[in-house]
C-alpha cells in the first residue's frame, strides 16, 4: 500500500490496516462532515428513517434508510435489496455526487484497486442506547467492490470479527469523520456496533453511519 493520503499534511493520520483488505482512514470525512450531515438531512426528509423489522419479528433499534438505485430492507420475509422505498413506493433519493467521489478518493488512499462505483447506499441512524448485532454484509452480488463506511455524529465502539460469528473479535472505536473500508478476503467478516453512548457533555444527539456498496 503506498497510499499518500494527506500527502501535504505531516500530522495527518496512516491508514490502519485492520486485515488484508480492510483499511480504517481516520477523520479522512472530517472535512467535509457537515456536508455529508447535510446530505443525510435532505435524503431523510424524502426517504425517513425507519426501525425496520427483522425476519424474526424483533424492530430494529437502529433506525435506516436508503439512497442510490438500490435500497437495503427488512421485514418479517428476509433481508433484501429493493428499487423502491416500501414507505412510499417511490424510488430511493440519488447517492450525492459528493459521497461518491468520497467512496473513489478513499478507495485510492487506502490502496484499493480501481472498481464500480457503489449503487446501494445504507443510512444508519444510531441515538444513545441503539445497537447493531454481530452480522456479514452478504446481500450483495458484488464483493469485488470494498464497502464504503463513514461513521459521523456520536462516536461507537465497533466489534470486528472473523468469518465465523463464534470468532472472537477485536473492538475499536469509530470516531466522527472516519473512514472504514473492506472488501475482498475479509468482505465477509462479522461485525457489529455496541450500544451507543452520550457523554454528558456531547450536545450531538446521534450517530449516523453510511455504508456504499454495490449490490447488483
Ligand atoms: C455501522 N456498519 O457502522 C454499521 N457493514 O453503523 C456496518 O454494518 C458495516 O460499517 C459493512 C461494512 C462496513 C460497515
Ligand atoms: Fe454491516
Amino acid at each position: 500500500m503506498t497510499a499518500d493520503l494527506f500527502a501535504d499534511d505531516p500530522h495527518a493520520p496512516k491508514p490502519l490496516r485492520l486485515g488484508e483488505e480492510a483499511v480504517l482512514l481516520r477523520g479522512f470525512a472530517l472535512g467535509e462532515a457537515d456536508a455529508l450531515l447535510a446530505d443525510i438531512a435532505a435524503i431523510t426528509s424524502r426517504a425517513p428513517f425507519r426501525h425496520m423489522i427483522t425476519p424474526g419479528g424483533k424492530s430494529m433499534s437502529v433506525a435506516t434508510s436508503s439512497c442510490g438505485d438500490l435500497g437495503w430492507v427488512s421485514d418479517l420475509h428476509g433481508y433484501r435489496y429493493a428499487s423502491a422505498d416500501p414507505l412510499s413506493g417511490q424510488p430511493w433519493p440519488k447517492i450525492p455526487k459528493r459521497w461518491l467521489d468520497l467512496a473513489e478518493r478513499a478507495k485510492q488512499a487506502a490502496g484499493f484497486a480501481a472498481s464500480s462505483a457503489p449503487d446501494a447506499c445504507l443510512i444508519n441512524r444510531y441515538a444513545p442506547g441503539a445497537r447493531l448485532s454481530l452480522h456479514q454484509d452478504r446481500d450483495e452480488r458484488d464483493f469485488g467492490v470494498p464497502i464504503i463506511s463513514v461513521s459521523l455524529g456520536l462516536p461507537a465502539v465497533f466489534l470486528w470479527g472473523g468469518n465465523r460469528r463464534a470468532d472472537p473479535y477485536r473492538t475499536m472505536a469509530l470516531s466522527h469523520g472516519d473512514v472504514l473500508l473492506w472488501g475482498g478476503v475479509d468482505r465477509l467478516r462479522f461485525h457489529g456496533v455496541r450500544p451507543v453512548t452520550q457523554d454528558a457533555l456531547d450536545r450531538r444527539m446521534y450517530r449516523f453511519n453510511i455504508t456504499m456498496r454495490k449490490a447488483a
